[in-house]
């Protein structure tokens, strides 16, 4: 190993063999990444031998492939999938998870989204399908797509978090899977569309229209209600995602996009918003979403996505290739704001460093953090924790336990466990 960096940088920043994040950006030093294939940047540094490491690949001495119409990725990158977990009786209820593992930075692509549909992926025409906003309003309005591309438009980047991702957290022993098929029901896109201000002002509202019911055209007409004053705030009619028009899976040709609050609200498919007085109590505020608590009370209309983070690498059914310096990666989020903080812990909580927050750090977006750790081989307990920028900080799992009770299945946000053997094996934890 060349050692390029100054024993300083090698201090401890936290038990466990945390070091100062700089570490990292030092050129030349020898690190190592976890997961099934051989270290990243293990031949870094490396002597090549000129002769064979240099020689034309085949590749090199031929015309490469012409133009195509529409990209697709490498035929090499074949196993980065979404994991679908679809319903036997009815195929197209269930989801299809992230696999947040194979991906870096903080955009999801469009083709890897995360999926939850109740009945399929309808096959809408374009040029058939309206929006109608009515109910109480001065005066309903009907768009076609056509008329609704001609308005303003803004982008965001936000994510979309489904309120039962992570739902296996509330097992009595912690599952393993990839951290995709766990915590993926969350994804991050540019959103770009309609400020919904914008056209609730031209229906002009009844000021007793303290409520919406927006609705799909799916087969199921899934329909969800929204304060109005959110819907006025800062919700968008999406029509593009990541710079096209939205994928038919995630609402083509139109979608409610609701900012840092839970999946259900963004309505997919969107072809009706109905102003009313009082929620519509739908099947998916009621018998869904709402939680009961261990004081007979129940959660219901928790709207606002709490803070969560999560290391992507290592994690869960990864391994390390030995003892060496590896950087922590992971993504952090909150449907209040910006993260303000990521915390890392590599002795179980025992003690804990910042993460660096790379840019950008944007409100209802997925942050990416990374850290620096020297693993000694020893077995190890990984952690992160986010505190967003209200001063909310995620929960250690005891302490959601404790508030939510054992009938816990929604809105599962505590601190993500990693636990590391002697092998280098990463898996689930709690702890
Ligand atoms: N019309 C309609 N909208 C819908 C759904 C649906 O089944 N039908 N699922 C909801 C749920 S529960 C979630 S989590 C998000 C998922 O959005 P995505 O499939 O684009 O990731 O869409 C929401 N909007
Ligand atoms: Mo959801």
């Amino acid at each position: 190993m060349r050692e390029t960096f100054s024993t300083d940088d090698l201090q401890p920043a936290a038990g466990g063999g945390l070091l100062h994040r700089r570490v990292l950006l030092k050129a030349g030093l020898i690190l190592a990444s976890a997961g099934a294939a051989q270290p990243a940047l293990a031949a870094a540094g490396k002597k090549p031998a000129v002769e064979s490491d240099l020689a034309h690949p085949s590749w090199t001495r031929e015309p490469g492939q012409p133009f195509t119409n529409y990209g697709l990725p490498s035929k090499h990158e074949a196993a980065v999938m979404r994991s679908v977990g679809a319903n036997h009786d009815v195929p197209g209820n269930g989801v299809s998870w992230t696999p947040l593992e194979s991906l870096e930075g903080i955009l999801t692509p469009a083709g890897l989204h995360f999926e939850r549909h109740h009945n399929g992926v309808p096959a809408i025409d374009p040029a058939q399908h309206r929006l109608v906003i009515h109910g109480l309003v001065k005066q309903p309005l009907m768009f076609t797509v056509e008329s609704l591309l001609r308005y303003p438009m803004t982008s965001h980047l936000i994510f979309v978090e489904c309120g039962g991702n992570s739902n296996a957290g509330w097992h009595q022993e912690p599952i393993q899977r990839p951290v995709g098929s766990f915590h993926g029901l969350v994804s991050c896109s540019e959103w770009t569309g309609v400020p919904l201000s914008i056209l609730l002002d031209e229906a002009g509202l009844d000021p007793k229209a303290l409520w919406a019911v927006a609705e799909g055209a799916d087969a199921m007409l899934m329909n969800v209600s929204i304060p109005v004053e959110k819907l006025m705030k800062d919700c968008i009619v999406a029509l593009y995602q990541n710079g096209e028009r939205i994928r038919p899976e995630n609402g083509y040709p139109l979608r409610l996009i609701a900012p840092g609050w839970e999946g259900v609200l963004n309505v997919k498919w969107l072809r009706r918003i109905q102003l009313t007085d009082q929620p519509v109590m739908a099947r998916n505020e009621t018998a869904k979403y709402t939680e009961l608590l261990p004081s007979g009370r129940s959660r219901m209309f928790t709207f606002v996505v709490d803070a969560k983070s999560l290391l992507t690498s290592p994690s869960c059914g990864q391994s390390l290739s030995g003892p060496s310096v590896y950087e922590l990666k992971g993504l952090a989020w909150s449907g209040r704001g910006r993260i303000a903080m990521v915390e890392v812990s590599a002795d179980g909580g025992a003690s804990w460093t910042r993460a660096q927050l790379q840019d950008p750090v944007l409100p209802r977006c997925f942050t990416r953090f990374r850290a620096a750790w020297k693993w000694d081989g020893q077995p190890a307990v990984l952690k992160s924790r986010a505190t967003d920028e209200t001063g909310y900080v995620q929960p250690e799992r005891a302490a959601l336990v404790a508030e939510r009770g054992r009938h816990g299945y929604f809105h599962y946000n505590a601190i993500v466990s990693w636990g590391v053997d002697a092998e280098g094996k990463v898996s689930h934890v709690y702890a």
